[in-house]
């Protein structure tokens, strides 16, 4: 059975990061213990006023009493990371906290439809490359890549664009590097990924629902980890996590009231 930590933010109502993360992975019968990169009272897309409470200065010690215990993990798994001094003790994890041919994942969530999101600065895309390039899989969505790759974003990309643009993160640093939100065609979404050492694409496409929700980027990675860390295939893995975010979007858009992420709940209910 694996063991993963997860470092991201609680974001205590919105159903994103760490309140998305840990459930799914539990239900893959994954063990997941959390470092808790800071504790907000909502994410920061679409509500106001939302409270923050940052754990640069915890998180250190955290991590060296586990280090003390001898505790060690499958994979250290990131999310969203709203202070830049925490890269380095994420690179710092990576030396001490993982086993013998355990894994770096990094999904930099930090950005979404061209724009990096409201509360986070142009130092945590400097921070969030130094991490990708010690990254064994990254799993950024169109705008992320731009923005790890410093390149302007586009609203369309053909498929010998997005083949290209998994070449330059892979060249970045990591083994597998996924994309996420791809669209060719009207009504179809989904995900590519590149693995550098054999050169091999995979890819996998379902069907766009379209309305934007929070959190689906996180419940996409959490899927995708899961099914990855239990020994699906890479594209097993993709789809899985398509399918997954697809369902939750479809049973969350009877509802009018609930805007702000995705009732992932009743797909991880369903098994
Ligand atoms: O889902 C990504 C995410 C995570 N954490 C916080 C966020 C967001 C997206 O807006 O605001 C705090």
């Amino acid at each position: 059975m694996s063991k993963i930590v997860s470092i991201q933010d609680i974001s205590c109502y919105g159903q994103c990061s760490l309140t998305v993360a840990l459930p799914i992975l539990s239900a893959y019968g994954i063990e997941t213990a959390i470092l808790p990169s800071g504790i907000l009272s909502t994410h920061t897309g679409g509500f106001t006023g939302f409270t923050v409470l940052d754990l640069t200065e915890e998180m250190p010690k955290i991590a060296e009493h586990w280090h003390k215990e001898g505790i060690r993990f499958d994979a250290i798994y990131t999310g969203y990371i709203g202070d830049s001094r925490q890269f380095e003790l994420v690179k710092a994890m990576k030396k001490n906290h993982l086993k013998d041919g355990g894994k770096l994942i990094v999904d930099p969530a930090m950005a979404d439809h061209g724009k990096l999101y409201p509360a986070l600065t142009p130092d945590i895309v400097e921070g969030m490359r130094t991490i990708v390039k010690e990254a064994d899989m990254i799993l950024p969505n169109i705008t992320e890549a731009a923005f790890l790759l410093d390149e302007p974003y586009r609203e369309s990309y053909t498929k010998a664009d997005i083949e290209a643009m998994l070449k330059r993160l892979a060249a970045m640093g990591p083994e597998i590097s996924v994309l996420t939100g791809v669209s060719y065609e009207k009504g179809r979404i989904g995900a590519v990924a590149y693995t550098k050492s054999t050169g091999e694409f995979v890819e996998y496409f379902t069907e766009l629902v379209p309305k934007n929700y929070h959190g689906t980027g996180d419940v996409f990675s959490s899927v995708a980890i899961g099914a990855y860390m239990n020994g699906k295939s890479l594209v097993e893995s993709l789809k899985e996590a398509c399918e997954f975010v697809v369902k939750s979007i479809k049973t969350t858009l009877d509802d009018d009231t609930h805007n702000y992420g995705v009732k992932f709940e009743k797909i991880l209910a369903q098994g």
